[in-house]
Parts: C-alpha cells; sequence; structure tokens
C-alpha cells in the first residue's frame, strides 16, 4: 500500500508539509485546488505551482481529492455536456503532472453531514458526530450551522461552498425530479463519458462512498453497501472506474460488513479511506481513533483483507479526532495532524505485521 495524507493546500490548512514530511512512510499527498467552484477546468499553471510545493518535501501528487462533479451532471441537464467537457479537460491537465487517482463523489447537494463537529469525547479530545434526531426535515438549519463555522474560521468546506449554500431552495427545487434511478443514470452517463479519456491519461476515477449511507433530506444516495458498489462497478465495467473505498463512511451502517465488502471488490479499489465508527444504543455515531476497539467497523480486519488482496493503492487515513490543543479555528474538522499520525502508524503496525507473518520482511 502507498500512504498518503490529505492536504489542504497552502494558506488554506493550519497543517505544514513539513510536519507531514516527519509521519513514517508518507509517500504522497492528497491535495486538491480547493478554491476551484465545481466545474471550472483546473489550469496546468495551478497544478504546476502545488507540484513545486509538493516536490520540495519529495512528497508526489498521485491522488487528488476531490474534483468535484458539478450539479447540472448530477441532475443531468442538457448544459451537462459542458461540463463534461471541463472535467476532461482537467483529467487532461492533470495527467500532464502524473496524477493517477482521481477521487470524487456523486451525492446531490451535500458532501459528508455531521450534527456535531467539535462533539467533546470526555477525554479533552473532540471528533465528528452524527445525531439522527438532529437532522430534522429543513436542511437549511445543517447548513447554517456548517455555515457558521466557514464564517466564524474563514474554512470553507469542500461539498459545502457557500456560494452553493446560499441558493439552497434553488438547489432542492432542481434536484426534485432526480430519482435515484434517474441519478444512477447520470452518474453511468458521465462515467461512459470520462472512460476514454482515463485510458488515454491513465487515470481513475474512484468514486467515494456516500456519507452516511442512507438517503438524506429526501436526497437520494447510491453508493451504500455492498450490492450498490457491486452494481455500480458492473454498470461501468471499466478498469478505471474504481473506487475510493471509505471504511467510516460505509462503517456508519452498522450492517455493512466492510472486510467483506473490500474483499469482494479489491482489484478496482485504487484508494482507501481508514476510519473507525463508534455506534451508541441510541443510533448515534461517533467518529474514533483508528484503533480496533475504539469502534466498530472493525479495523483490524478491514487491514487483514486488503493484505489478502495484495492491495498496492493508495491508502490514507479518513477523519480524526482533535487532540492535544487542536480545535474550532485551528483545525478543520476530521483533519488534524495528530490523530491522524497516530492513524497511520496504528494501519503501519498492522501492515508491518502481516508482512512479518507473510514472510515478506
Ligand atoms: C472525505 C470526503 O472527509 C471525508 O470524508 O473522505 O469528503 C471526500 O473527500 C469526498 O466525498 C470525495 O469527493
Ligand atoms: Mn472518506
Amino acid at each position: 500500500m502507498k500512504m498518503t495524507f490529505r492536504w489542504y493546500g497552502e494558506g488554506n490548512d493550519q497543517i505544514k508539509l513539513s510536519d507531514i514530511k516527519q509521519i513514517p512512510g508518507v509517500t504522497g499527498i492528497v491535495w486538491a485546488l480547493h478554491d476551484k467552484m465545481p466545474g471550472e477546468v483546473w489550469q496546468r499553471s495551478e497544478i504546476a505551482a502545488v507540484k513545486k510545493q509538493l516536490d520540495e518535501y519529495g512528497f508526489n501528487m498521485d491522488v487528488v481529492e476531490s474534483v468535484n462533479v458539478h450539479d447540472d451532471i448530477k441532475i443531468g441537464l442538457p448544459t451537462r455536456d459542458r461540463y463534461i467537457e471541463n472535467y476532461k479537460e482537467t483529467l487532461r491537465n492533470l495527467a500532464q503532472f502524473g496524477v493517477k487517482v482521481v477521487t470524487y463523489n456523486f451525492m446531490p447537494i451535500f458532501d459528508w453531514t455531521r450534527t456535531d463537529l467539535f462533539h467533546h469525547m470526555g477525554d479533552g479530545s473532540t471528533a465528528l458526530y452524527y445525531e439522527p434526531s438532529k437532522i430534522h426535515e429543513d436542511p437549511q438549519e445543517m447548513a447554517n450551522y456548517v455555515m457558521s463555522f466557514t464564517e466564524k474560521y474563514h474554512m470553507t468546506f469542500p461539498g459545502w461552498e457557500p456560494e452553493r449554500m446560499a441558493k439552497l431552495n434553488e438547489l432542492f427545487e432542481a434536484y426534485k425530479p432526480v430519482t435515484k434511478e434517474k441519478l444512477w443514470e447520470n452518474l453511468k452517463y458521465f462515467l461512459e463519458a470520462l472512460m476514454p479519456t482515463c485510458r488515454e491519461c491513465d487515470i481513475k476515477m474512484a468514486i467515494h462512498m456516500d456519507d452516511p449511507p442512507w438517503d438524506i433530506f429526501g436526497l437520494p444516495r447510491l453508493l451504500v453497501d455492498k450490492q450498490s458498489i457491486l452494481q455500480f462497478l458492473k454498470m461501468v465495467d471499466d478498469p478505471y472506474n474504481c473506487l475510493c473505498l471509505c471504511s467510516g463512511s460505509l462503517g456508519a451502517n452498522k450492517d455493512n460488513d466492510v472486510p467483506d465488502i473490500i474483499r469482494s471488490c479489491c482489484d478496482r479499489i485504487a484508494f482507501a479511506h481508514i476510519r473507525n465508527i463508534k455506534h451508541f444504543p441510541n443510533g448515534d455515531f461517533s467518529e474514533a481513533s483508528h484503533r480496533d476497539c475504539d469502534g466498530d467497523t472493525n479495523i483490524l480486519e478491514i487491514m487483514r483483507a486488503y493484505h489478502d488482496c495484495g492491495f498496492d493503492g493508495y491508502i490514507r487515513p479518513d477523519h480524526g479526532r482533535h487532540l492535544w490543543g487542536e480545535g474550532p479555528g485551528t483545525v478543520r474538522p476530521g483533519y488534524g495532524l495528530y490523530d491522524r499520525a497516530l492513524g497511520i502508524m496504528y494501519m503501519w503496525g498492522c501492515w508491518d505485521m502481516l508482512d512479518r507473518e507473510a514472510g515478506k520482511i
């Protein structure tokens, strides 16, 4: 496996590349041009500027997370073709710099949703938390909560761009005719259009799982369990149509057996996100440390599944807790330095032991 770390970019992330350099075994930075609106072309000069920063520390830029997909593509409007052409142009530009995997999601309107971004864990740390009882009919409440962080701390969250949140009613209106079936069709249309460019550029498209993995605010969600993942892979059966298998997104549904899902489609997993989820009897869930016993996602068996499958794709710790003084204003929710660094060491611990047992080291 190739260890990576997500970084939001110079001036947009409190974490420095020099800090990440000290985490054992990290070879690549998972990056993006975060000030780009969905649908805009990423220019070569902009990509080159990031490359220069990463080169200084010897990090590769093989994985992008995310090139966001314009709503018109998800809704299936006639204007989608223009945005698909832009997406292809972005892929071609990225290929010039050796990018190998592009992560994206196909969730209508919102990216991941949590009801508390800094929930107190009782030991001085905080973590992302989800209380189903706090998700009401009105999505505006949720958007206001997330936007309050944007305003107070001047951070924007991918998928929660203020420009898009400002026209939330319009967006909901536009998505009204988009049933689950229609959304599947629109995803197929998008991917079939991209595959020739992916082949030409040798870039794998890696879809992120929906988070949480169920319909929310009446919006359909697609990539939610084993059956839907297998359906997705069959729908566009191409080695460049891949997954960003997120253990935490899937783990939010207790019925998902993540190690089993990994074994069933490992050859199409281009990028692995490792995150641990703890469930509570009332239906709430919290994000936890990567250590197996701190959550219910079965991290040990997940690492074993990847090892057994000979996984040599990209991997990264996903959301971590906020530790040792990290909090609102000093850290992006879920993306602190310390817990993700601890997560990496846990993953290496598992992996090295499995390698040793297999006589590889
Ligand atoms: C990420 C997602 O923070 C996260 O959970 O894994 O936000 C992911 O970046 C997007 O859904 C991919 O487009
Ligand atoms: Mn993830």
